[in-house]
């Protein structure tokens, strides 16, 4: 973090700021919406999965995103937010599983504890965490495991995403392992658990009125976590976990625990709703299986948080929502990433991904950002094109131009394709 950013935090603790929280209404305030459909749907080479014709919806601390559920709220990122490696606070995607979610936190009455089997319980303030601890920041890619979901054919429930399930930015805040270790964790603890201040009636009853997740104490991606205070060097919007997070980079956003307040030792498995029933993937390579095997009720599955998030790349621009000028060089320019290993190229197809050619890599921002990635394009002709991007990281894995299935919708990872005309000379 800018040693300016984290100064001008500890100002604002100390103005006493703090404690007043932040207000306004963030829950089932379903404000102004726009009908009307974006461009890049209508346009003459349209690509439905960025964006789609939800509505925009503004909430608090946010700028118009698109309308996917409102109970509970999920809010996705239109695409040309995507063009910066950092997404903006204000149009990061939100998704929230329950209904009852925090509209302030009174910082001085809020701590986060450390409980369970730990040799010294800590309940611990916000202005103590951010004074007493180290700050660390890390670029991170914080992305819902059902990111593009509504490309799944056969089609499966859960929200409809195109492809704004996700965000980039810079977290900062305290290292998980030190806070542990100030705690000191007692032998015999298998997983941490992670819990927010939302509440409400969750799916099926039993116990899923709370989000709860739960990691390996062992998994090496709890190395890399950090319990966030900063969000691009921010505090936190309301709707992204205001007063903090925790940040697993390189894991899908569903273990980012939003409002963390409980960190628990568990001395064994969590068999919570959250952990034994949602959230989980087929036992097979690449998550994937069949609608028939995953009817047999045979289909062995693992929790999400077992794997890391599959390498990604996206088209930004162009869009397909007008032509291109015949004759004209275009920039084409997007985003890419992996859970798993930094990005090690991006590779661009003019003819639908049969032929493929190195794109140029924007700056490295660390292993776990958005790489930007351009390449500039001469189309041979006028007419159609349908053009390709696809990302290798660094362990090797390349995206598949075959589809993933699995009973979730998660992990879609394929190949992404934009149509476009470039017009006729005249
Ligand atoms: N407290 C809490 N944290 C949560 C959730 C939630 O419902 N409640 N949803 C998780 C899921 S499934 C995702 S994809 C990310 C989304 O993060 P965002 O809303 O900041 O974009 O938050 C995660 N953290
Ligand atoms: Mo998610």
């Amino acid at each position: 973090m800018t040693r300016l950013s984290r100064r001008s935090l500890l100002a604002w603790l100390g103005s006493g700021a703090a404690g007043l929280a932040f207000s306004g209404p963030a829950r089932a305030q379903v404000a102004r919406q726009a009908a009307t459909p974006l461009p890049s749907f209508t346009g003459p080479a349209a690509n439905p999965y960025w964006n789609g014709v939800n509505p925009f919806v503004s909430y608090p601390q946010k700028l118009p995103l698109l309308r996917m559920t409102d109970r509970g709220i999920q809010l996705e990122t239109p695409r040309p937010y995507f063009l910066t490696p950092f997404t903006p606070n204000a149009a990061f995607y939100v998704r929230y599983h329950l209904d009852l979610i925090p509209n302030a936190v009174d910082l001085s009455t809020w701590r986060l504890s450390l409980e369970g089997n730990v040799e010294r319980p800590l309940q611990i303030g916000f202005d103590e965490l951010v004074k007493n601890f180290k700050a660390v920041s890390v670029a991170a890619v914080n992305q819902c495991s059902g990111n593009s979901r509504s490309r799944f054919q056969p089609r499966v429930p859960g929200a409809q995403w195109g492809d704004g399930g996700m965000g980039n930015a810079r977290w900062t805040g305290v290292r998980l392992r030190e806070l542990l270790a100030s705690v000191g964790i007692k032998s015999g603890t298998v997983q941490l658990q992670f819990q927010g201040l939302d509440r409400g009636p969750g799916p099926e009853g039993k116990g899923a009125d709370a989000v709860m997740k739960s990691l390996d104490l062992t998994d090496p991606a709890l190395d890399d976590a950090l319990v966030a205070y900063l969000m691009n060097d921010e505090p936190l919007p309301m709707l992204n976990g205001f007063p903090i997070r925790l940040v697993v980079p390189g894991k899908f956003g569903v273990y980012w625990i939003k409002h963390l307040t409980w960190i628990r030792a568990l001395t064994r498995q969590d068999t919570n709703y959250w952990m034994a029933t949602a959230y989980r993937i087929p036992d097979t390579p690449d998550g994937n299986t069949t609608p028939a095997k995953a009817a047999s009720g045979t289909l062995k599955t693992v929790p999400i948080g077992h794997v890391r998030m599959p390498v990604r790349s996206f088209i930004v621009v162009p869009d397909g929502s007008s032509k291109l000028p015949s004759g004209l060089p275009v920039r084409v320019q997007g985003i890419a990433f992996s859970g798993d290993g930094p990005v090690m190229k991006v590779e661009f197809s003019e003819d639908d991904g049969q032929s493929w050619v190195e794109a140029t890599l924007g700056e490295d921002r660390g292993p776990y950002s958005f790489r930007t990635w351009e390449h500039t394009w001469r189309p041979s002709r006028a007419g159609k094109h349908v053009i390709a991007v696809r990302a290798t990281d660094a362990k090797g894995n390349v995206q598949p131009d075959a589809p993933v299935w699995n009973p979730g919708g998660y992990l879609w990872n394929r190949v992404e394709r934009q149509a476009l005309i470039v017009g006729a000379a005249s």
